[in-house]
C-alpha cells in the first residue's frame, strides 16, 4: 500500500500561543501529521506587520519553515466586533498591550452598556500551510464563528476572549463550552477541516 502523503510528514506549528497550540494539536490530530511546536526550533519572534490575517499567517509560517526546515502551519486569528467597526481584528492579541485578561477588561470597558443587539461579533481564523519558506502557493483556509460580546466574563475553558464570547446556538460563552465541543464548532475547527481537505486533495 502507498504511504498517505499527508500522514507521512512532520509539520512545525508556527505559534507561541499555548491555547492555540493545544487546540490546533487537537483539531489537526486527524490529519495524522506529526505536529512539532516551533519552540523546539530557534524560531525568532517575527513582526506581524501585515494588514490582514492572511498576511500575518504567511509571515509566521514562513519564519517557522525557514528556521525549522520543515513544512509549517500558522494560525492568525482574532475577534471582530461590529460596534467597533471590526476592532480589535488583526490587533486582537495586542489590543490592550498587556495580555488576555487586560484585553477582555478593555473590551468590556469600551463597549460599556452598548445594548445586546449591537454587540454582535465573530472570531476569524486563517490557517496557512507552507511546504517551505519560499512556497509560492501556500494553502490558505479561512473560517469565522458568529456570536455576541457578553456584559461580563463567563467560564474558565479556552483562552483569550472566550469568556466574553457568547455562542447563541449553545446559550453560553465559548469558555463554558466543553473543549471537544469548541473544537468541533469554532472558527479554528472549521478552518482546520478546510485545511485537511486541501491537504488531502494536494
Ligand atoms: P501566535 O501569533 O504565536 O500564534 P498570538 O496570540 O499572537 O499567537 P494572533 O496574533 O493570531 O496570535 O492573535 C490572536 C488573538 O485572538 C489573541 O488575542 C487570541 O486570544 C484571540 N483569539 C484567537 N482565537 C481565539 C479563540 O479561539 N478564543 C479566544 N480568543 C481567541
Amino acid at each position: 500500500m502507498m504511504a498517505d502523503p499527508v500522514r507521512a510528514q512532520s509539520v512545525v506549528l508556527a505559534s507561541g500561543n499555548a491555547g492555540k497550540l493545544r487546540e490546533l494539536g487537537e483539531v489537526l490530530a486527524p490529519l495524522g501529521v506529526t505536529l512539532i511546536p516551533q519552540s523546539e526550533f530557534n524560531v525568532p519572534e517575527v513582526e506581524e506587520n501585515g494588514l490582514s490575517f492572511v498576511e500575518n499567517a504567511i509571515i509566521k509560517a514562513r519564519a517557522a519553515a525557514e528556521h525549522s526546515g520543515l513544512p509549517a502551519i500558522a494560525d492568525d486569528s482574532g475577534l471582530e466586533v461590529d460596534f467597533l467597526n471590526g476592532a480589535p481584528g488583526i490587533y486582537s492579541a495586542r489590543y490592550s498591550g498587556a495580555g488576555d485578561e487586560a484585553n477582555n477588561t478593555l473590551l468590556l470597558k469600551t463597549l460599556g452598556d452598548t445594548p445586546e443587539a449591537q454587540r454582535s461579533a465573530r472570531f476569524q481564523c486563517v490557517l496557512v500551510y507552507m511546504r517551505h519558506a519560499t512556497d509560492p502557493t501556500p494553502l490558505v483556509c479561512q473560517a469565522s464563528w458568529e456570536g455576541f460580546i457578553l456584559f461580563e466574563a463567563r467560564g474558565t475553558h479556552g483562552f483569550g476572549y472566550d469568556p466574553l464570547f457568547y455562542v447563541p446556538e449553545h446559550q453560553c460563552s465559548s469558555a463554558e463550552l466543553p473543549r471537544e465541543l469548541k473544537n468541533r464548532i469554532s472558527h479554528r475547527a472549521k478552518a482546520s477541516a478546510l485545511l485537511y481537505e486541501a491537504l488531502r486533495q494536494r
